[in-house]
């Protein structure tokens, strides 16, 4: 969109989000000519996401990060009572996953992918989880957000046998589940997490949206990870990055599901990011281009790229990064 399109009020507008996000760190001068910039930034254009690479090679896998990246889903929709009922499969079972050209890695994950599936629904949606247990042990499935203790998902669900979990969605944010049964450290680090993403009644502004779900393998079961990833296999985003489009809002909904590590930050490389603690408000509470997330910490994290080339992601402890926890955004023209 043109800077003549804008409506003076959108220009002040702008110009309040402008200063308010603190954005003129580059000064007054510069503050100047950024308007028209930033107003892209601001969701005044529509949401153009790009194609997904073809011909990525699954190495032996039967899930693609890059699907995984913007698979949301939002379950069966019905109608009961007058309101709206989502009702999600899931399946737990044991799979193994090649996480490199030399290390394969049985996993316990749900749906056949690690992270499980990306769960969506919006806040007050009754929301009904069919687990099947076809695992040949014992999991379940622990939701955060609000619910009765019944559906906690603490109970152990045993090997054949189904599982009916339902509650209210509530509250909006981004939240998880993953399988509760001991040791907790053991169940989660083989894969049984995911995203369990509440939107607001009143949504939110379009956006190329993405999952970014940070997660750790023991290898060796000595309680240390060896190999870390996003969305489930190392280093994929790394091989093959992510495309965004140039001055497109992205916005990002970021997991750390790394055990046996106390923390990981999130970082991004050449730019700075809004973040929605938890996703709790639609507010920015900070902007930064580092977040520290300790172990089920989450947030959504809102950004755009003014500028072409390929910038990287990772945690800032760059051990981690080094291990497979490493990626990158490919910003192309629109
Ligand atoms: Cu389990």
């Amino acid at each position: 969109m043109s800077q003549n399109s804008i409506s003076s009020k959108e220009k002040n507008w702008n110009r309040r989000q402008f200063l308010k996000w603190g954005l003129a760190a580059s000064g007054v001068a510069g503050a100047a000519i950024a308007v028209p910039s930033i107003a892209q930034r601001l969701r005044l254009q529509p949401v153009r996401i790009p194609p997904p690479p073809q011909n990525i090679p699954l190495e032996g896998n039967n899930f693609n990060p890059m699907t995984i990246l913007r698979d949301f889903d939002y379950g069966t929709v019905k109608s009961e009572g007058g309101r709206t009922v989502r009702e999600f499969k899931v399946f737990a079972e044991s799979t193994v996953i090649q996480l490199n050209s030399a290390i394969s890695f049985i996993s316990w994950n749900l749906n056949g992918r690690v992270p499980g599936p990306t769960l969506r629904a919006t806040e007050g949606d009754l929301v009904r989880i069919i687990f099947d247990n076809q695992d040949g042990h014992s999991h379940s499935l622990h939701f955060h957000g609000t619910h009765p203790e019944a559906v906690d998902g603490v109970k152990p669900v045993r090997h054949g046998k189904q599982f009916v979990y339902e509650f209210d969605a509530e509250p909006s944010g981004v939240h998880l589940y993953h399988c509760h049964i001991a040791p907790v450290t053991r169940h989660i680090s083989k894969g049984l997490y995911g995203m369990f993403i509440v939107d607001p009644p009143q949504g939110r502004p379009p956006a190329d949206e993405m999952v970014l779900v940070m997660g750790g393998y023991d290898i060796d079961n000595d309680e240390h990870n060896e190999l870390y990833a996003f969305n489930g296999l190392p280093n994929f985003y790394r091989d093959y990055p992510i495309p965004i489009y140039q001055n497109q809002l992205v916005r990002l909904y970021v997991l750390n599901m790394i055990e046996y590590d106390p923390v990981a930050t999130f970082h991004i490389h050449a730019n700075m990011f809004r973040v929605y603690r938890t996703g709790r408000n639609l507010k920015p509470d900070e902007e930064t281009d580092v977040i520290t997330m300790g172990t089920a910490e989450r947030h959504i994290l809102e950004f755009s790229y003014p500028y072409l080339g390929k910038y990287m992601f990772h945690p800032h402890q760059d051990l981690i990064a080094e291990h497979g926890c490493m990626g990158n955004f490919e910003v192309i023209p629109t």
